[in-house]
């Protein structure tokens, strides 16, 4: 009998899936998204609504996790619901959240905790949020209360998540809230916020020290549109250099680069205040030089001709699918960050409602993860975003990530193909010549092909 191929995972190696608070709980109402809804800002015109009615039955969402044998599953605490009012705690949204998170011990699930997904209640808003340094404060009393009362339940936290994203589509592109269209402003929250995260990371430190901490970062990799345009790949270089490689020094070392620390004072304590980097990776963008666009940095965004794409979001926005660009993303924070800790892939995803391009694109980019493992990088787990489909932000229900679909207004739950694959993945610890050629045989030659294997899957070419 001949042996199957196959690219095994470390042993102990973490599978699981991401997911925010407000993208699924339903009922959030106390915090900016709402307000911003309100305000008609969601593109799709939706109401996030029950969303994927979490916050009444998470736990049946939680049996696909545990049907696909997954180790670790991440959720965030929504900050409106156990804080609603400034210095006022609500024991009952704090125990909703004791009852998920012992459910998933109960499946032998990890639970890993965000602390500030996207989210915070509205008199933290209406005091300026993270635009002023003196309000990061209310943040680390937070997280305080919060690991005081979940310090039996949850020992692996991140404390933000994607503070690029957060801060640069809500205070640059202006397309979250608040809506601000200001360089400098943005530049001072992603201060602000890694600040926050350092201050979050020595008290959850000091109330559990034997926890993991971290924050995650979304890195897209920028390409000039005209590698030979000296104007495309200046912007391409600058865009990827502020998005991506600028907070993560900053984050690392406290300090930002030239240019931006001419204003930035550094933060004392950054370094070493994290025990893993967490690395969200989507696509990449191409880029040519416009000077009629300064909200986005004087680049036009596009994506290549010819490649495969996510589904459109209502804007266009969700862009080519790349499954190198992981690899070169790990590569590249490894290097930048000297090895000093493990990687998890805290979030890798595609929405692609029809689930034709997602069996492929999972496959693809976990033969680059393996690559890079291979090669040395100690990436420790993989988190595909997100298990069940939810609210997208200001794209509501239109774009969809999940490995299970649902219906929204019945609530029915649909899982794809994609979940069994994922389920295969995670029992075996491994991608299995079986699985590929179940789901996407067409890549058996670039996986598993010994001359082939460093190749770029052909399926994405
Ligand atoms: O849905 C988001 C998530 O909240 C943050 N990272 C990117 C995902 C897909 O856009």
């Amino acid at each position: 009998m001949t042996q199957q191929r196959a690219l095994h995972f470390p042993k102990s190696f973490l599978w699981g899936t991401a997911s925010a608070a407000h993208q699924c709980e339903g009922g959030n109402t106390n915090n900016q998204w709402y307000r911003w809804e309100q305000q008609g800002r969601i593109l799709s015109g939706e109401q996030c609504g029950d969303a994927c009615d979490w916050w009444r039955e998470a736990e049946k969402d939680f049996t696909f996790a545990e049907q696909m044998e997954n180790g670790a599953l991440r959720l965030s605490i929504e900050w409106s619901r156990v804080e609603p009012d400034e210095g006022r705690w609500d024991k009952d949204a704090l125990e909703r959240y004791r009852v998920l998170l012992a459910d998933l011990h109960q499946r032998h699930i990890t639970p890993v905790v965000t602390l500030h997904h996207f989210t915070e209640p509205l008199w933290f808003v209406d005091r300026g949020g993270f635009a002023h340094e003196q309000n990061v404060q209310y943040f680390v009393r937070y997280v305080t209360y919060v690991t005081q009362h979940l310090r039996d339940l949850c020992d692996f936290w991140i404390t933000i998540n994607e503070p690029n994203v957060y801060a640069t589509e809500g205070y640059l592109r202006g397309v979250f809230p608040p809506g601000e269209k200001n360089l400098q402003l943005t530049f001072q929250v992603l201060r602000n916020l890694i600040q926050g995260h350092v201050a979050a990371f020595y008290a959850i430190r000091s109330i559990q020290p034997e926890s993991r901490i971290g924050y995650c970062l979304h890195y897209r990799l920028f390409e000039p549109s005209n590698p030979l345009s000296p104007l495309d790949q200046g912007i391409a270089r600058t865009q990827e250099g502020l998005f991506n490689w600028a907070l993560l020094q900053a984050a690392e070392t406290g300090r930002f680069p030239f240019p931006t620390n001419m204003f930035l004072p550094p933060i004392s304590g950054a370094a070493g205040a994290r025990d893993y980097h967490g690395i969200n990776y989507y696509t990449r963008e191409t880029v040519r030089f416009d000077p009629t666009l300064p909200h986005e940095l004087f680049g036009r965004r596009f994506i290549r001709p010819g490649a495969i794409c996510n589904d459109a979001g209502l804007d266009g926005s969700f862009g080519e699918i790349y499954p190198e660009g992981l690899y070169r993303v790990l590569q590249t924070v490894y290097r930048r960050t000297h090895g000093n800790k493990p990687l998890y892939i805290t979030e890798n995803g595609f929405c692609d409602a029809a689930d034709s391009r997602r069996p492929a694109a999972i496959l693809a980019h976990l033969a680059m993860l393996h690559r890079a493992i291979r090669e040395g990088i100690p990436v420790r787990g993989y988190f595909y975003w997100s298990l069940v489909d939810n609210f997208e932000w200001n794209h509501g229900w239109y774009v969809r990530f999940g490995l299970v679909e649902i219906d929204p207004l019945t609530q029915r739950r649909v899982p794809r193909p994609s979940a069994s694959m994922f389920g295969e993945i995670c029992r075996a610890n491994a991608l299995t010549e079986s699985t590929v050629e179940r789901y996407a045989p067409e890549l058996l030659d670039t996986i598993f092909g010994s001359s082939e294997t460093h190749r770029q899957p052909s399926f994405f070419i």
